[in-house]
């Protein structure tokens, strides 16, 4: 690409596999040696974007192994433990064995994560280069993909058609700004000053709450309509109305309508010249513009007026005419941007991947040019780190980051 050997892509490729087979355990991959050692929901999703084109079978085994760890309500838990060890909280803290809706033999979080899954799932069938395969992969999926999405409507805090986060956990995008004003709003004297110490007092209120839908919706401290989440779960409500009609032959109106319905909610509630998140215990929209705000253009039916604003948002100086490595995750411009610590600044592979697929659904090919040579300079120029400082290009986070690797494969093609 850009002009480049061949070998240095033929290179590149090899390292991301070695590093995908070097962080896969057997059935899944961990997101990261050391610092990450179970299976992420989100992170398999990205794993198994990654491997679709290479490895069919092991794509497809990532999210069936993910969805071992699905409860009887639906949830797929944004951690499923492989042992009890190696990671902050952990099965101690959230002790799934003791809910009934939990699996037996799986210990998991008691929270989600964006559910990219039919989307990857769409992904594998689309692209596997053995489709009676990815059939029969996802004949087996549908049912969880399709008990996922439901149980995604039971977390509608606002009633107004998105589901609402119940932790920044639950947003992929943990550090983002776009979670200090409700974090801030906590019982103080409750839940301890700094943000991890909320992010633990929150999570032990879902525990001690059983994980209840009820609970989420109704009473529990923090609840925020995120445009990302919601733009990922419009993604995947499109993936599977065409799953629907393409493979399983089910009736893909459901999922039509869910779409529809999402998109019309991000229009009505989270829209104000750029996408917002809404806190919905303090009912007003964040006023900080974060790489989140972008994810409702993957959805190809979004209105021109919007594509048109949100383009002229993410190229101006606030997030890509400024960065010499794009797309920072926060606005460069805001008081809250840090251009070294994880959701506050840094770019990061998943979300410039995503970027990548909103600009070719738009056709705006150029932007989608520019993202995917930058965001191969990044990992060219610093390995398959966690995220980059979006002006040097600097590595941040762990190493061998196993969703760096996999969108890396993806965008070589
Ligand atoms: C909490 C695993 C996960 C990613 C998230 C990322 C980070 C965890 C953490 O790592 O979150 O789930 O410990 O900070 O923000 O997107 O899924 O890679």
């Amino acid at each position: 690409m850009e002009g480049r050997p061949a070998v240095d892509d033929a290179a590149l490729g090899r390292a991301a596999l070695a590093v995908l087979d070097a962080n896969w355990t057997g059935t899944s991959t961990v997101p990261a040696p050391g610092i990450y050692p179970h299976q992420w929901s989100l992170d398999s999703a990205f794993v198994a974007i990654g491997l679709a084109r290479r490895d069919t079978a092991r794509a497809g085994q990532e999210l069936l192994s993910l969805f071992t760890g699905q409860w009887r309500t639906g949830m797929v838990p944004h951690i499923v433990f492989h042992h009890s060890d190696g990671y902050f909280p952990g099965p101690s803290m959230w002790r799934s064995e003791e809910v009934p809706d939990a699996p037996r033999g799986a210990l998991t979080s008691g929270l989600t994560q964006p559910p990219l899954h039919a989307y990857a799932a769409w992904w594998i069938w689309r692209h596997a280069a053995d489709r009676e395969l990815a059939a029969r992969f996802v004949r087996r999926a549908w049912p969880s993909l399709v008990a996922q999405h439901a149980y995604l409507r039971s977390r509608d805090a606002g009633g107004h058609g998105l589901a609402a986060i119940a932790h920044p956990w639950e947003s992929g995008m943990d550090d983002s700004p776009a979670w200090d004003a409700p974090l801030a709003n906590l019982p103080a004297g409750r839940c301890g000053t700094g943000y991890h110490d909320r992010y633990f007092w929150l999570a032990v209120q879902c525990r001690d709450h059983g994980y209840a839908p009820s609970y989420f919706r109704e009473e529990h401290p923090f609840a925020v309509e995120d445009p990302m989440f919601n733009g990922i779960w419009l993604l995947s409500c499109d993936a599977m109305a065409r799953l629907a009609s393409e493979v399983v032959g089910a009736d893909p109106e459901p999922f039509q309508e869910a779409a529809a319905r999402i998109r019309g909610a991000l229009l009505d509630r989270l829209w104000n010249g750029a996408f917002y998140a809404r806190d919905l215990r303090a009912d007003r929209l964040v006023p900080v513009c974060t790489i989140g705000g972008f994810g409702p253009m993957l959805d190809p039916e979004m209105p021109h007026h919007v594509i048109a604003a949100l383009t002229a948002l993410l190229e101006s100086t606030k997030f890509m005419g400024a960065a010499g490595y794009p797309v920072p995750s926060c606005e460069i411009r805001a008081p809250e941007f840090d251009r070294a610590q994880y959701w506050r600044g840094p770019s990061w592979i998943s979300t410039n991947w995503l970027l990548s697929q909103a600009a070719a659904v738009h056709g705006l090919d150029r932007l989608r040019e520019l993202l995917v040579a930058s965001t191969l300079r990044l990992v060219r120029q610093g390995g398959f780190r966690e995220c980059f400082d979006p002006f040097d290009g600097t590595g941040h986070g762990c190493r061998d980051f196993s969703w760096s690797a996999a969108l890396t494969l993806d965008l070589l093609g």
